[in-house]
């Protein structure tokens, strides 16, 4: 971090301001307004979006940024709290399969709930979910309205790793110590087949006692997930308050929490024995502290932008309210600029849609869709 700051310290001195740095005049244009706690977006055919609410509607909008009804036949969600309808992703096949894949806090016995993912077909007419499956269920259910997740990052192609979706997964708050456990899936990130079977080659399908679907464990929070332009799995975390994290997970290894975290717990004091650092465990690619509360991932990897922003990350951040463009290089966060904190909204998910451009959603009772115009 101190490393950071000082190459970006000494970036803006060198050109004077630190907007002088790769810098592009973007506008934000608002396409939509009025959607309540937006939480995700997605990209239908003829210019419209799918955007999921998180008290439980799905929406279409049309490119003119008018509001559909919302799309009847989702199944029952515990909505409240963090939680309610999340993450929506398109299958690469949509244009003929007209498939989605959404995850949401799916209700259990009394008050427990957890994050479950399903797979369903929008109706030609778009109104209507048909032929609903959920595919996957975290176990167990607990009773809280927090750290749910999730996010979706769908691998397609014809390798090993192929058609699979990834799903990031919370601890549910109470139950962090089970992050480190391999007989359940909180804080976890699973993998999963389109149709809700395990790839064999998952780490943990043949050890005895570790469920089957999981594929790295020892996060806390995860509310962005990606995949780079090289295929590779990305994903981010929040922290407690301090240490959110970007890791790359790989099968089978342990990124920590809540072990090893750069966090400490709300209104201070050391979380565990306070480690950063432990044999064993993953260090993040990148954390931030204080926490700035990401939110959706996206590698831009369009030329809309000019050559300074293409392969850049960008991240959402709900607390202070921008978005963060992240240059890399090497594989490490060499830079990061603030986007559009003229909105004053919490960016809840940032994609790329099928035009190049950057679009957000942000988290608000009068929510917006907003794309990122260049000048
Ligand atoms: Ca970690």
């Amino acid at each position: 971090m101190q490393a950071y700051l000082s190459i970006y310290v000494s970036a803006a001195l060198l050109f004077g301001s630190t907007c002088a740095i790769g810098q592009v005049a973007v506008k934000p244009e608002t396409v939509a307004t009025g959607l309540q706690h937006p939480w995700a977006l997605a990209f239908l055919p003829e210019g419209r979006f799918l955007v999921t609410e998180r008290p439980g509607r799905l929406r279409v909008i049309e490119a003119d940024g008018r509001l559909q009804a919302p799309v009847s036949g989702l199944p029952e969600m515990a909505a409240g709290g963090q939680g309610g309808l999340l993450d929506v992703v398109t299958d690469s096949g949509f244009a003929q399969n007209r498939t989605i894949y959404f995850c949401y806090s799916e209700p259990g016995p009394g008050t427990t709930n957890s994050t479950a993912l399903a797979r369903a077909r929008l109706s030609d007419d778009s109104r209507r979910l048909e032929n609903l499956k959920v595919i996957f269920s975290q176990k167990p259910k607990v009773g809280s309205s927090a750290h749910f997740g999730c996010r979706i990052a769908l691998r397609e192609g014809k390798g090993p790793n192929d058609g699979t979706l990834f799903l990031t997964l919370g601890d549910r708050f109470s139950r962090k110590d089970d992050a480190q456990k391999l007989d359940n899936h909180l804080g976890k990130v699973v993998r999963i087949g389109k149709d809700g079977s395990i790839p064999k080659d998952n780490p943990f399908v043949s050890q005895p006692g570790a469920l089957p679907e999981i594929w790295s464990y020892g996060h806390r929070n995860g509310q962005g997930a990606t995949l780079a332009p090289d295929g590779t799995f990305w994903m981010h975390e929040h922290g407690p308050q301090g240490g959110d994290e970007i890791n790359l997970p790989q099968a089978g290894k342990n990124y920590g929490w809540p072990v090893i975290t750069y966090g400490e717990n709300y209104g201070g004091g050391k979380i565990g024995e306070g480690l950063t650092a432990k044999p064993g465990m993953e260090q993040p690619l990148h954390q931030w502290t204080p926490s700035i509360a990401s939110s959706g991932m996206v590698f831009l990897t369009s030329d809309r932008y000019g050559p300074a922003w293409k392969g850049n990350l960008f991240i959402g951040s709900l607390k202070f309210q921008y978005l963060d463009r992240i240059e890399l290089k090497g594989g490490k966060v060499v830079a990061e600029h603030k986007l559009l904190e003229e909105v004053g909204q919490r960016i809840r998910d940032v994609r790329q849609g099928p035009d190049g451009l950057l679009y957000v959603v942000t988290d608000s009772p009068n929510g917006k869709l907003i794309r990122l115009a260049p000048l």
